[in-house]
């Protein structure tokens, strides 16, 4: 028994949460008639915001209410409302996009956002600054194109990762029905997001039970997958819930690794919430993939923390009760126990930037995207360019789980041209970039996100380009390390897999977590707290003055840290400031 169909979550096995509270957000999705509620009238309405109630459900429906947190104040002061907008998230299985779909995203970006389009770390695309009024045609124009922002957010499974670079074995069009089918058994069925945003077809009829798999309550919290692919972990895979590594064998794939309880999310100050990676389980054959997860996600539905939103991720439900029990249950509804999982290495994880000769009209171009906003500044002109050239060429486009852009299918021919096009518009090739640059990776924050404590996206540029210098000044180069900002302690990021993590605690102050490893399979930790925007280079001058003068040879900076211990680095840099 795999999709554990059941009569609304609220009369699930999970006792514990029929005996306790459950939170506002568990009334609301109940009442809210699998994702309706009053969205349709509110839409309607002058009001040029929606009311709590709806700005729940419609993070099922892709989108989240914002204000533009730069005016509030001089807003609040002119006894004005916020300037509210909505943040608009599209769900891309595997980040691939069409020239068609990428041009439709593009043009919106220009019609009704902010004139920019942001790649996510979970490889798809939010626009900002969506006014209420437009959000139907925006939805409808990337429906037209067979984009939907269904699942982009709220509680049920999210974007589903894969790595994205095509391969040369063929590897990736092996894997990417199975993503799809897991798309398919995963995705939200509600008709509310076609009947408010699209044809307006009517509901359905009472008896019809519109989402068997999430039933009326959906999940306890946002659930997270990603695909990777044996030796590259370019997806992060162990900061998902469930991730899944597919191993292969002269070009073949033979099976998947299963882990299970990553996530990255934290309270600032509360103990109690944590980081967590992702535990290998089990190995299983291709053929299981799509039952194994839809039990793995049903447990969860079930069993998941429905009371406290801060503790309701997967992560928590597996330490409070154990991997043990874990296994036992998913065993149990799948009839019988899986094998047991290996040992796992990534030697190949790669950011896919730089042209890929692959041959064959199969060449691909990973472009750099710094914070993976695509927009024209002052130097540089990304977001026309690379609307001229998926126009030109017409390339599959694919957004990576850090932010960048790959054009495939390209034939060798294009080199030329394409090079030179990037060129005039202010684009350095990969090559050009710093590895400081091209390795790091920014949030969002503020203007618009409403939970950020500090700046991230704005910010980092800056602090990298001292870390440029300071690195440059040090021999260090040719060295490789990732540096991962976010404006919150929420890790949207993943500032706690990345070898420096900087976590923003309030306006202008950071904590530096030191320690985690390139390839993301090893948290770090915190090695300092509160420390000004202004300090952050000079904080890892010292360090990687000592990294320099006492490495080991081959050991990255994540492994040397771990190693010398963070003892002895206040020591010694304490020294040295
Ligand atoms: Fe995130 C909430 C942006 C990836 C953990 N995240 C938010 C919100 C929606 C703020 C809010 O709730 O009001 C942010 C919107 C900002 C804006 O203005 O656009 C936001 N998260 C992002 C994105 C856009 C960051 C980016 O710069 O790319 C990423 C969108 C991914 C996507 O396409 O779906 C994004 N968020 C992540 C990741 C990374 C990942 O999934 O690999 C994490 C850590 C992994 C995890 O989930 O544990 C992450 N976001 C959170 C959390 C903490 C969840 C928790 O377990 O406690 C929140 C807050 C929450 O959910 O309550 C959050
Ligand atoms: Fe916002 Fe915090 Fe996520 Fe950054 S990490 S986008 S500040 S919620």
């Amino acid at each position: 028994m795999t999709d554990g169909s059941q009569d609304g979550n609220a009369l699930g096995p999970a006792v514990g949460t029929l005996l306790t509270k459950v939170s506002k957000v568990e009334v609301i999705k109940r009442e809210g008639n699998q994702l309706r509620g009053q969205i349709a009238a509110e839409l309607a309405s002058d009001a040029t915001h929606f009311t709590e109630d709806s700005v729940q459900l419609l993070k099922f429906h892709g989108m989240y209410q914002q204000d533009d947190r730069d005016e509030r104040a001089v807003r609040k002061q002119a006894g004005l409302e916020r300037a509210y907008s909505m943040m608009i998230r599209a769900r891309i299985p595997g980040g691939i996009l069409s020239a068609d779909q990428y041009l439709a995203f593009d043009r919106l970006a220009d019609d009704y956002g902010n004139g920019t389009m942001r790649i996510t770390t979970r490889q798809t695309f939010q626009l900002h600054g969506i006014l209420k009024g437009d959000i139907q045609q925006t939805l409808r124009t990337l429906n037209h194109v067979l984009v939907t922002t269904l699942g982009g957010c709220g509680d049920q499974v999210r974007n589903i990762l894969m790595c994205p670079a095509p391969r040369a074995d063929g590897l990736h069009d092996q894997l990417r029905p199975y993503l799809m089918a897991l798309v398919d058994a995963l995705s939200a069925k509600s008709r509310a997001y076609h009947e408010i945003w699209l044809d307006g077809e009517r509901a359905p009829s009472p008896d019809e039970q519109e989402e068997p798999f999430y039933g009326a309550t959906y999940l306890p919290r946002k659930f997270k997958l990603a695909l990777a692919i044996e030796g590259d972990n370019c997806v992060d895979v162990y900061a998902n819930d469930l991730g899944m590594v597919a191993h292969h064998q002269n070009g073949q794939l033979t099976g998947f690794t299963l882990m299970v309880g990553g996530g990255m999310g934290r309270t600032a100050g509360k103990e109690d919430t944590y980081p967590r990676l992702a535990t290998p389980i089990a190995r299983i054959e291709p053929a299981e993939l799509v039952e194994v997860a839809l039990a793995i996600v049903g447990i969860q539905r079930d069993y998941g923390n429905r009371s406290e939103r801060r503790y309701s991720r997967f992560k928590y439900l597996l330490d409070e009760r154990g991997i043990d029990w874990f296994c036992k249950e998913l065993y149990g509804r799948l009839g019988r126990v899986l094998a047991p999982a290996g040992p796992l290495s990534w030697a190949e994880t790669s950011d896919h930037l730089g042209w890929h000769r692959v041959g064959g009209g199969q060449d691909y171009l990973g472009i750099h995207v710094q914070n993976g906003r695509v927009q024209d500044t002052a130097g540089t002109r990304l977001k026309s360019v690379l609307r001229e050239l998926v126009s030109t060429w017409r390339p599959t486009v694919r957004m990576t789980c850090d932010q960048n852009i790959l054009l495939s299918g390209l034939s060798e021919t294009a080199y030329d041209q394409i090079s030179r096009a990037l060129a005039q518009s202010g684009i350095r090739r990969a090559e050009e970039i710093s590895t400081t640059v091209r390795h790091a990776m920014a949030c969002v924050a503020l203007p618009t996100c409403g939970l950020a404590l500090a700046e991230s996206e704005r910010a980092l540029p800056a602090v990298l380009a001292e870390v440029e210098q300071i690195v440059d000044r040090l021999g260090l180069s040719q060295e490789v390390f990732s540096i991962r900002m976010t404006g919150c302690a929420n890790g949207c990021a993943r500032p706690y897999i990345g070898d420096v993590g900087f976590v923003g605690r309030s306006p202008g102050l950071y904590d530096i977590f030191l320690g985690g490893d390139f390839t993301g399979s090893r948290l770090n930790a915190r090695y300092e707290e509160l420390v000004p925007i202004g300090k952050l280079a000079t904080r890892l001058y010292g360090l990687l003055s000592v990294f320099k003068r006492e490495r080991e040879a081959g050991e990255g900076f994540g492994d040397f840290c771990r190693r010398v211990g963070f003892e002895y680095l206040r020591q010694v840099t304490g020294e040295r400031m």
